[in-house]
C-alpha cells in the first residue's frame, strides 16, 4: 500500500492572503488530488499545521479550505490521519484548544485526528502518530516512544540541529538520538527539506515564505512493503530569483513568455546592464505580464571585489557576511536573530 504524505499546509498563510491560498489550492487541485486518485491513495498522513493561525481563522479562508481541501477526501472517501502542529494550537503549553479538532474533527469522518501519541496500522506496518510536543504532554511521550513498538515514527518535532531555515540549525529541542531505535522518523515543523541519519523533516509542499524561494519542494509517498519513501516535486512557484544579464536575458529557457511570472514574487538581480533602455523594456513586459512584486536588486553592479554569488538570496548573503565577522558572540544565534527580523519584515 502506497500512503502519501503532506505537512505544513499553513492555509491562511501570509495574512489570509487569498494569492497565497490560490497557490497552495492549486498545488492540490492539480498536483496531488490528481496523483492520489492515479496512484489509487486512499490514505493521506497531514503532519501538523494545518491551518497557519493560532488563535483564530479567517472565515474565507476557512470557507475555500472546507469546500477545496477537506471536502474532497470527504467526496472521495480518502483517510486523512492529522497531528497537531505548534500552529493548531491555541495555547503553547497544551494541546486541548486546537483548530482541527474545533473545525474539522467529528465533522467529517474522513478526518481522523490525533491530540495523543497513536500508533496505526497499515498493511501490517505500524506508524506512530505524535502530536506536537509541550509541557502537558512531554512525560506522556517520553514514556510513550520508550515502549512504542512502531518502526516509523511520525511527528512535529522540534530537533536539535536540524536545518531551521536554509543555512540556520536550529539550537533547542530534543535531540535525534531519542529516536535512534527507530527505522524512520518523519517530521513537520522546519519547512525545508532536510535528513540526517534516520530522520527526515519533509518540508512544506509548496513556497511559503521568500526563504523557500531556492528550495525544493513537494510530497512525499510511503510504501508500506518496501518501506521507501519517494519524494514528488513541486515545480510551480509563487517566489522567482531571475538574474538579469542583458548578454543573455532573452536567452532564458522561458523565452518571451513572461505570462510564467504573473500572480508571483519576482526578485531582480542585476547582474549586468549595459543598455539601460532594453532593461526597461524588460521590466515593462514583467509588470505588463501581472507580476504581484517586482523587486529590482541593483546594487549588487557596485559589489565586484567581493564576488558575492548575485543568485543567492538574501538570507544566504547574510549568512555568509556573519561567518566572515570575526566576533566572540555565538554566530548561530546572531544568525536566528537576523532570520526572525527578516521574516517579521516580510510578513507584515
Ligand atoms: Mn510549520
Amino acid at each position: 500500500m502506497k500512503i502519501a504524505i503532506i505537512n505544513d499546509t499553513h492555509f491562511g498563510a501570509r495574512n489570509d492572503s487569498p494569492l497565497f491560498l490560490e497557490y497552495f489550492m492549486s498545488f492540490f487541485e492539480k498536483q496531488f488530488f490528481p496523483y492520489c486518485k492515479e496512484h489509487g491513495i486512499t490514505k493521506v498522513l497531514h503532519l501538523g499545521d494545518l491551518m497557519d493561525r493560532r488563535k483564530f481563522v479567517n472565515f474565507q479562508t476557512l470557507a475555500e479550505v472546507r469546500k477545496r481541501f477537506i471536502e474532497w477526501f470527504e467526496t472521495n472517501d480518502i483517510e486523512l490521519h492529522c497531528i497537531l502542529g505548534n500552529h493548531d494550537t491555541f495555547f503553547k503549553n497544551t494541546n486541548q484548544v486546537n483548530s482541527i479538532r474545533e473545525l474539522f474533527h467529528d465533522k467529517y469522518k474522513s478526518i481522523h485526528l490525533y491530540e495523543e501519541p497513536t500508533i496505526l496500522e497499515f498493511d501490517g506496518l505500524k506508524i506512530a502518530m505524535v502530536p506536537w510536543i509541550n509541557k502537558e504532554n512531554e512525560q506522556q511521550f517520553q514514556t510513550f516512544i520508550k515502549s512504542c513498538p512502531a518502526s516509523i515514527i511520525c511527528g512535529h518535532f522540534e530537533l536539535n540541529g536540524y536545518e531551521v531555515i536554509q543555512g540556520i540549525n536550529f539550537e533547542g529541542g530534543m535531540e535525534d538520538k531519542i529516536f535512534s531505535c527507530y527505522d524512520m522518523v518523519l517530521s513537520g515543523h522546519f519547512h525545508g527539506k532536510n535528513s540526517k541519519k534516520n530522520v527526515h523533516y519533509l518540508g512544506t509542499q509548496y513556497q511559503i515564505t521568500f526563504s523557500d524561494a531556492r528550495l525544493t519542494k513537494g510530497f512525499h509517498i510511503l510504501d508500506t512493503e518496501t518501506r521507501e519513501l519517494e519524494f514528488i516535486e513541486n515545480s510551480e512557484k509563487i517566489y522567482h530569483v531571475i538574474v538579469y544579464n542583458d548578454s543573455n536575458v532573452y536567452n532564458d529557457p522561458l523565452g518571451d513568455d513572461f505570462s510564467y511570472y504573473k500572480n508571483s514574487y519576482v526578485k531582480v538581480l542585476v547582474a549586468k546592464k549595459t543598455n539601460p533602455a532594453k532593461f526597461d523594456m524588460w521590466v515593462d513586459r514583467m509588470v505588463q505580464a501581472g507580476v504581484l512584486s517586482l523587486n529590482i536588486v541593483e546594487e549588487m553592479l557596485e559589489t565586484t571585489e567581493d564576488k558575492i554569488d548575485v543568485a543567492q538570496d538574501t538570507m544566504s548573503i547574510i549568512n555568509e557576511e556573519i561567518d566572515k565577522l570575526e566576533i566572540s558572540e555565538d554566530k548561530g544565534k546572531l544568525k536566528t536573530l537576523i532570520h526572525e527580523l527578516y521574516i517579521e519584515s516580510l510578513s507584515t
